[in-house]
């Protein structure tokens, strides 16, 4: 199977040894009252991109093809997470204190959901994270390579930060990545923007980009 829109050059996959990782489309980014509107974002950004997501979701669902979704999610004694990363942001409202959705960026805590659109169902994988990339004490290489999976498709928040970390993790442990345009965004268009050019740069050195259209026209063609 391959997209030929796919930059810098048309992307070969095979279903069965592909995952689509959607990143962090948790509540705490998406919507108003968690971690990303503390930092002062305009959280409406990131929830346009939910309808399209869903599209790639369902159509991946029903070619049977691997979903893997991450959470950014500390434990509740914050034992991973280090003051490095707590003592920046927003001074008043840090990770680990309460919000108007439970504690900011702890696992199971409402916030940390991720949205009621894109939720995992059984079979799925889903991945507690508590760095920026999902491959950063994790498991998630060996997972991955215990199916035999050798490409990734990418979505989810923000582009710059917690996709674009992870998709160079996968790209140095040797996957075939590629970033869905239109199923990623970041609070900010310009970073968005170079990062999509920043992947596809110089023959591809993270990876490929194309549309989530490309991607259900690549799946219709399986029907
Ligand atoms: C951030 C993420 N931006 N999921 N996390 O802190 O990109």
């Amino acid at each position: 199977m391959h997209i030929d829109e796919a930059n810098p050059f048309p992307y070969e996959f095979d279903v069965s040894r592909t995952a689509l990782v959607l990143i962090d489309m948790q509540r705490d980014f998406i919507e108003p009252g968690g971690f990303g509107e503390t930092l002062g974002n305009d959280v409406s950004l990131l929830e346009a991109i939910v309808p399209a997501t869903k599209a790639v979701l369902h159509a991946w669902r029903q070619a049977g093809g691997l979903v893997v979704h991450t959470r950014e999610a500390h434990k509740a004694d914050l034992s991973d997470c280090p003051p490095a990363k707590r003592n920046r942001g927003n001074p008043t409202l840090r990770i680990g204190d309460e919000g108007p959705m439970g504690r900011i960026l702890v696992a199971g805590e409402p916030g940390n959901q991720i949205v009621e659109a894109l939720a995992p169902v059984d079979g799925e994988i889903v991945i507690d994270k508590p760095g920026k990339g999902a491959f950063y004490a994790t498991g998630l290489h060996e997972l991955l390579q215990a199916r035999g999976i050798t490409h990734l498709l990418f979505g989810g928040v923000t582009t710059e930060v917690c996709v674009q970390t992870s998709m160079r993790e996968a790209n140095d442990r040797g996957y075939d990545c590629l970033l869905l345009e239109d199923c990623t965004e970041s609070y900010f268009p310009a970073f968005k923007a170079a990062t999509l050019d920043m992947v596809r740069a110089q023959g591809g050195i993270v990876g490929w980009t194309a549309p989530g259209t490309a991607l259900l026209s690549a799946l219709k063609s399986l029907r």
